[in-house]
């Protein structure tokens, strides 16, 4: 039997059953872009760790025997899209789904989540950060904001960016794997701007108005743009533009629609226009 007649994409990341973030919004975007889903889950989650309480159940001992199956199906796929990882040993497992299932054919998009606002996530270690170092070597695309870029780069943060400052850190960062780099959600006066660099090209800054604060899942939202275009074919930038030009739109919603902070963006108001 051939499971590989459509074109199909793994995703590595938590289940959160509410607050719209990880798998549960990747999963319906990938699909709406004509590909198919395959979450393989990190942990499974009442709703996100932004809410004050939360259930969490860790999958880590459960991940390899999980993978081993889709081996034994054949499974071929055409972009590996891997987004929050609780601990150094997850992060080892993750590379070797890396080493079980990418391809000289297939995509990689890394999304190295650490941290932000110049900090990293309480529940983030310093052995863990040396571990995504590693993972960040099979990446073709890696979807850092600025303070993971500085962590994987051993840069200090600081607040105002020149754009020969991100293209330092980019190009250093893409001699050790990733050939295409955007850094996420860069403050800029009353823009948001993401930075776009391809080995070999010029790199562009996409700007966007700031509306409203900053939402928890936009960032998943973001990589599983970039990962169905990229398995798509669209060109990177135009994906970037894309992929920010749809976050706003659900952002405005939201704030319509009063949506609490922690709740996300309502996206499923405009996931018909996606493609
Ligand atoms: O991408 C955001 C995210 C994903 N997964 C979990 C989270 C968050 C943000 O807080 O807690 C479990």
């Amino acid at each position: 039997m051939n499971h590989n007649n459509q074109k199909k994409l793994a995703i590595v990341n938590d289940l959160s059953g509410f607050g719209r973030c990880s798998i549960a919004v990747e999963l319906p975007i990938i699909s709406k872009m004509k590909i198919q889903c395959c979450p393989l889950p990190t942990a499974i989650l009442s709703n996100h760790t932004g809410f004050d309480s939360f259930f969490f159940d860790d999958y880590t001992k459960k991940m390899c025997a999980y993978m081993d199956e889709w081996k034994k199906l054949d499974l071929k796929f055409n972009g590996i899209c891997t987004g929050f990882l609780g601990s150094k040993h997850q992060i080892q497992i993750v590379e070797k789904f890396m080493e079980m299932f990418k391809t000289e054919d297939n995509v990689t998009i890394v999304d190295p989540v650490m941290g932000d606002y110049g900090k990293l996530y309480c529940t983030y270690t310093m052995d863990a950060c040396k571990e995504m170092r590693r993972l960040v070597r099979y990446a073709d695309i890696l979807t850092p904001n600025l303070t993971e870029i500085c962590v994987l780069t051993d840069t200090d943060y600081h607040e105002s960016w020149t754009k020969e400052e991100l293209d330092k850190m980019a190009s250093k960062l893409s001699s050790e794997g990733p050939d295409k780099i955007v850094i996420t959600g860069i403050s800029w006066g009353s823009y948001i701007a993401n930075y776009c660099y391809e080995r070999g090209k010029k790199s562009t800054i996409i700007k966007t108005k700031k509306i409203g604060e900053s939402r928890s899942g936009t960032g998943d939202i973001f990589s599983a743009i970039i990962s169905a275009d990229a398995v798509n074919g669209v060109p990177f930038e135009e994906s970037v533009r894309k992929a920010a030009d749809f976050i706003k739109k659900c952002i405005v919603k939201s704030i319509e629609m009063e949506i609490p902070i922690t709740d996300g963006v309502c996206f499923e108001e405009y996931l018909g226009i996606l493609k």
